[in-house]
């Protein structure tokens, strides 16, 4: 009862706003920033619930990643620091569309009894909160303050500005129980980092690489977050631009969405990088790309995006997999085979598909959205995920882990194969710097360097790697996107009748010719996908198809 009267007086201080419907997609709620606090005080109610009922640790991020400034947006991480689990969702969607207070305290207490939430402060509950750097941040953060107060026993730990990426990573590891402050994120990537680069085999080690990386921050969190990283890294000298304090706009021109859409330069890039190794954050730095400029002449770029990124891992891996289970030494024990797989979308250039099937890789393609990519990599001893977007990872199967230190020990006792345990010594590295809650701008972009450094490659080597496919990506705005119904992850338009078929029959007009159609999850449009082997056979293998989709 008591519970009951504080959540009806704190509700009423956030009425909803007239005529708006929220849903929880891929990435949660999204919005104009300024419908949003009721919504945020809303999720923050769940996600107190969450962690009453897990009796966990449980996350809440602020931003918009990619969106525009004036947005803002919240999402849940749930105890593993991966993303909400998707039986909440709905309850998610029923509590940002109710109407009033007491219908929001109804649903509450009703979803509590079916749930078994237990209430009334015997148990407690923490939720850790980050923002990125919107100018809403501050008053959405105290509105989900509010919310999470709201339930007796709940505590909110506000942890200030952070990317996405490092919030995930800190419910993850006071989950875990290990240490995971904000100087803990940074000690345990350096640390991990400085392994991959003492385990760089000599002769690499000794050519004449590039140190300097030129990053575009975005001009949002993640710029400042590497400024603190850079001081604790060797042999690695990173240059910031667009970290947002001269004055630029968050994801204006700037940043991992508008290069890889755009294909040219970000602001404050430009002719006099010509050659530079560069690479580009979305705002919350939760995506990752690289690029090299092109021309003098011009703002072309040569794009190294996620499947790139995901190809070199892909690549590096398997190496040292290889070395490591290798036949030939005796005595070491090789019955255990290991399982790397590899998880795409559709999205995915097929040119990356071809090359990474070529290695002989098992590729999986999921639905759009990392989580539907993250769950499927779990299933792996190391899976490998990215969009081609740029948001991504690698996981470690704890099992797998386990076995890799077993590994180590038995090698450096028995083995007189320094290269075996090179091996397990970078693979247990590599589990340690790369982000194993979510897809994480910063530490790949790490272990991007490392790899390169090891490989001896340029940037221009490792885009060399295959050629993408020319591209074109469209949206087209319907009256009911939920009309569009999709199979095969997303490959094959189911309904309505006969639209797969007019697809087929456009698609097969151009050689290399590949296209669907999907409904986004994120906004009101259907986007349309094509490839083929020239620029021009894309864009108008897209617009055709668009055509019918109109
Ligand atoms: P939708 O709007 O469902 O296409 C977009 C991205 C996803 C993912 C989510 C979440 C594309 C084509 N789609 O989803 O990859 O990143 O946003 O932010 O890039
Ligand atoms: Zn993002």
């Amino acid at each position: 009862e008591e519970q009951r009267a504080i959540l009806l007086e704190s509700a009423t201080r956030f009425p909803t706003p007239e005529g708006v419907k929220l849903s929880y997609g891929t990435s949660g709620f999204r919005a104009d920033a300024s419908i949003l606090s009721s919504t945020v005080f809303r999720v923050g109610i769940l996600a107190a619930l969450r962690s009453l009922k897990t009796q966990s640790v449980i996350g809440l991020m602020i931003t918009a990643s990619h969106n525009e400034v004036s947005d803002n947006g919240i999402k849940i991480a749930d105890p593993s620091g991966g993303m909400l689990t998707q039986e909440w969702e709905p309850f998610a969607d029923t509590l940002a569309n109710a109407i009033d207070a007491q219908d929001l305290v109804r649903l509450i207490v009703e979803f509590a009894k079916k749930e078994n939430i237990p209430f009334g402060g015997v148990h407690s509950a923490q939720v850790l909160l980050g923002r990125d750097t919107r100018p809403s941040g501050e008053s959405l953060m105290e509105a989900a303050r509010q919310g999470i107060n709201s339930i007796v026993g709940a505590v909110a730990i506000d942890m200030g500005v952070l990317t996405t990426p490092q919030l995930h990573w800190m419910v993850r590891g006071r989950n875990k129980g290990m240490k995971a402050s904000e100087p803990d994120y940074y000690e345990q990537l350096s640390n991990s980092f400085g392994c991959l680069m003492d385990l760089i085999p000599k002769e690499m080690a000794a050519l004449a690489m590039d140190e300097k990386l030129t990053v575009d921050g975005a001009n949002g969190v993640g710029g400042e977050k590497l400024e603190e990283l850079k001081k604790l890294l060797n042999g690695l000298v990173i240059q910031v631009r667009n970290d947002g304090k001269e004055g630029g706009v968050l994801n204006e021109g700037v940043g991992a969405d508008y290069v890889q859409k755009e294909k040219v330069v970000p602001c404050s890039f430009g002719p006099n990088d010509v050659g530079l190794r560069c690479a580009s954050l979305d705002g919350d730095a939760d995506r990752l790309v690289y690029f090299h400029v092109l021309s003098k002449s011009n703002n072309k770029i040569d794009l190294v995006d996620g499947d790139k990124i995901l190809s070199l891992f892909a690549l590096y891996i398997k190496e040292q997999l290889g070395i490591l289970t290798k036949k030939e030494d005796e005595e070491v024990n090789n019955d255990y085979r290991v399982r790397l797989g590899v998880v795409q979308t559709a999205y995915a250039n097929g040119a990356s598909t071809d090359y990474l099937k070529h290695l002989g890789l098992e590729v999986i393609f999921t639905h759009t959205g990392v989580k539907y990519l993250h769950e499927k990599a779990a299933e792996y001893d190391i899976g490998i995920y990215f969009e081609a977007n740029g948001h991504g990872t690698i996981l470690f199967s704890e099992h797998f882990v386990c076995w890799l230190e077993a590994k180590k020990n038995e090698l450096a006792s028995i083995s007189t194969d320094l290269e075996m345990q090179k091996a397990a010594l970078r693979l247990l590295a590599v589990s340690n710097l790369i982000n194993q809650a979510v897809g994480d701008a910063l530490s790949g972009l790490l272990l991007v360097e490392a790899i390169l450094r090891h490989m001896g490659w340029s940037i221009q080597k490792w885009s060399e790697l295959y050629q993408d496919l020319p591209s074109r990506q469209l949206k087209v705005k319907v009256a009911d996107r939920t009309a569009v119904i999709t199979a095969n992850a997303e490959t094959v338009v189911v309904k309505p009748p006969g639209l797969q078929e007019a697809i087929n029959a456009e698609t097969a007009k151009y050689p290399q010719g590949r296209s669907f159609i999907r409904p986004s999850g994120t906004e009101d449009v259907i986007r349309v996908y094509a490839e083929a082997s020239t620029q021009e056979s894309a864009d108008s293998l897209a617009k055709s198809v668009a055509q019918h989709v109109d």
